[in-house]
């Protein structure tokens, strides 16, 4: 005989799941002890949203499913934030929730709330599990559901009634097909497509390639194709890190140019969503479009391609370079030549920029002087996060590391703290830095003490600038300079780490910068407090993605579609 728990922590102990991020409670507690039981570890935090935010990151970076673990009730609306943003992100994530026991249903329990409707809208799978032996057929499909079997990948949720948790069933009721874990699938794309696909790619002139997360996993396919064929590539965070910043065809800085001037748009594993400007003609004009995916959104979202390539990015590259190996192309060198010549000047004078930034009027510090200073100390296997309005703005493009999470498509403030400490867990050697604006780093602050009881080597750097300081400026810039709402005090955050048993230091001085940050990375986990100015406007709040413009994100987009549709109409 075996319990329902002990059936739930051997299913993740076979699928080589060797910790579950968690907070306790009662209604879970049956899973917990066989947790124990198995080995298994429990990264405990303070607050369920940080556990599934930490289960979303390892996933991430580890490749393997992330799992949270919540109990009944306020523990799983807690989860929402990480659930959603998980969702959107499309990280498979597998969260397990206790449910008050069936005999008390509708009576008014402790706890008690319709929890598989609640996440309905923001999971790939979603079921309450009343009957003991169907426990590990339905783990089984929440794990494929996860992982994007048919389908796009993202959270699976999954809750049993802790009566059923502790409801003991018949070995010859198990069948162990079910703790075996699913084979990586590829889908081949069609030979006729390849073709066309092809044949498009040797007549265009301008060709650009641009990656998402459909690609994760395909770096070698992609690097035979960009050094076979001459386009030039972009990524986007989700596929972030796949190409080394130094490589040839890479033009992050010139993003837009390369978005206006290419002919054709090669798309992987990635949706035209608002970083895209939603594959507008206003942005992208008359350019022809191919798209390889194995999902609606990545083959046909927003707009219709001239060829849709369903498949997975790495089958659909290695095919497409077999194809076009020796054929003739009437690829504009110089085009490429001088979108890279620009690139280079580009991020050579950002970097000089960052150094030279000078202090704000309020005397303090730029961002990207702290940047700055962060960049010469980070290794190349550095983990970067970064969480923050104008901060993350500027981290986004004055850092460079072959990890890299952020708040991602879904703005999800707050990830900053549980995304560090799941990656220190994952990679105790590589250098984790966790570059939070002082906004961002409040929503789960608290998580610095699971850092310190569990040993994530994490540094945090908080850039406070006593401001919410993207939306003060969108106050000051567009509504007429009223402040509102939109100012922190000065808050002692190297106090708040040292209450919590973290090494913090406070830094005003950017001269202070590197040994602070030395002593940060060799006595890690530590943060850093240092003081930034709220004078600096940055990038996002440039382009206006804090204005929230009606048809694009960026305020420069916008215009374009505005007068598009204008010119549509007369
Ligand atoms: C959970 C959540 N709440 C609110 C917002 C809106 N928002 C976006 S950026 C931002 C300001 C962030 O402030 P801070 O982290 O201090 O960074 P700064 O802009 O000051 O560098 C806010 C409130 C959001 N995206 N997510
Ligand atoms: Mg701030």
């Amino acid at each position: 005989m075996k319990q329902v728990s002990t059936l739930i922590a051997r299913f993740l102990k076979e699928r080589k799941v060797d910790r579950v991020f968690s907070l306790c409670g009662g209604h879970i507690m049956p899973i917990w002890d066989d947790l124990g039981g198995l080995g298994i570890r429990i990264i405990d935090v303070r607050d369920e949203r940080a556990a599934v935010h930490m289960a979303h990151a390892h996933s991430e970076l580890t490749g393997r499913l992330g799992v949270a673990v919540v109990t009944a009730g306020p523990g799983m609306t807690n989860a929402v934030t990480g659930i959603a943003n998980a969702f959107i992100a499309r990280v498979p994530i597998l969260v397990i929730a206790g449910v008050p026991p069936q005999a008390q249903q509708n009576m008014g329990a402790l706890q008690s709330i319709a929890q598989v409707d609640i996440v309905r809208s923001i999971t790939r799978y979603a079921r309450t599990i009343c009957r003991a032996e169907h426990t590990l057929r339905e783990l089984d499909e929440a794990a494929a559901c996860a992982q994007g079997h048919g389908g796009e990948p993202g959270p699976a949720f999954i809750d049993f009634p802790t009566d059923v948790l502790r409801t003991r069933i018949f070995d010859s009721r198990i069948d162990p097909i079910h703790f075996r874990p699913h084979e990586r699938v590829i889908i081949s794309p069609a030979v006729e497509t390849i073709r066309c696909a092809a044949n498009l790619l040797t007549r265009s002139r301008r060709p650009l390639v641009i990656s998402g997360r459909g690609t994760r996993g395909a770096a070698a396919p992609l690097h035979k194709f960009l050094d076979a064929f001459g386009c030039a590539y972009l990524d986007t965070p989700e596929s972030r890190g796949l190409i080394p910043a130094d490589h040839p065809r890479f033009v992050p800085a010139v993003r837009g140019r390369a978005m206006r001037e290419a002919d054709l748009v090669f798309t992987l594993g990635r949706s035209l969503d608002f970083q895209l400007a939603y594959g507008s003609r206003a942005v992208f004009g008359e350019a022809q479009f191919i798209r390889a995916g194995t999902t609606p959104s990545e083959l046909s979202g927003n707009r219709r391609p001239e060829v849709a390539l369903f498949g997975s990015p790495a089958a659909v590259l290695d095919a497409l370079a077999d194809t076009l190996q020796g054929a003739t192309t009437g690829l504009d060198h110089r085009w490429l030549a001088d979108i890279q010549a620009a690139d280079r000047k580009s991020r050579q004078a950002l970097v000089t920029k960052m150094r030279q930034m000078p202090p704000g009027d309020d005397g303090a510090m730029h961002p990207y002087r702290l940047l700055s200073r962060v960049r010469e100390k980070l290794k190349r296997d550095a983990v970067v996060v970064a969480d923050g309005g104008d901060f993350l703005s500027f981290a986004r493009i004055g850092l460079s590391g072959t990890s890299y999470l952020d708040c991602g498509p879904f703005g999800c403030l707050g990830v900053g703290v549980p995304f560090g400490i799941a990656a220190a867990l994952a990679f105790p050697n590589r250098q984790v830095a966790v570059l939070s604006g002082d906004g961002s780093f409040g929503f789960n602050a608290i998580e610095l003490d699971t850092c310190r009881r569990h040993g994530a080597r994490v540094v945090f750097i908080v850039a406070n600038n006593g401001a919410w300081n993207i939306e003060r400026n969108d106050q000051k810039f567009s509504y007429g300079g009223r402040i509102v709402g939109t100012e922190l005090e000065d808050c002692d955050y190297a106090g708040l780490a040292q209450s919590l048993g973290v090494r913090g230091q406070r830094v005003e001085q950017p001269d202070d910068l590197p040994a602070a940050l030395e002593q940060a990375f060799n006595r890690a986990p530590a943060l850093l407090d240092v003081r930034v100015t709220r004078d600096a406007v940055s990038p996002d709040s440039q382009s206006g993605l804090a204005t929230v413009p009606d048809s694009q994100a960026l305020t420069a987009w916008d215009e374009l579609e505005q007068a598009m549709r204008e010119g549509d109409e007369t």
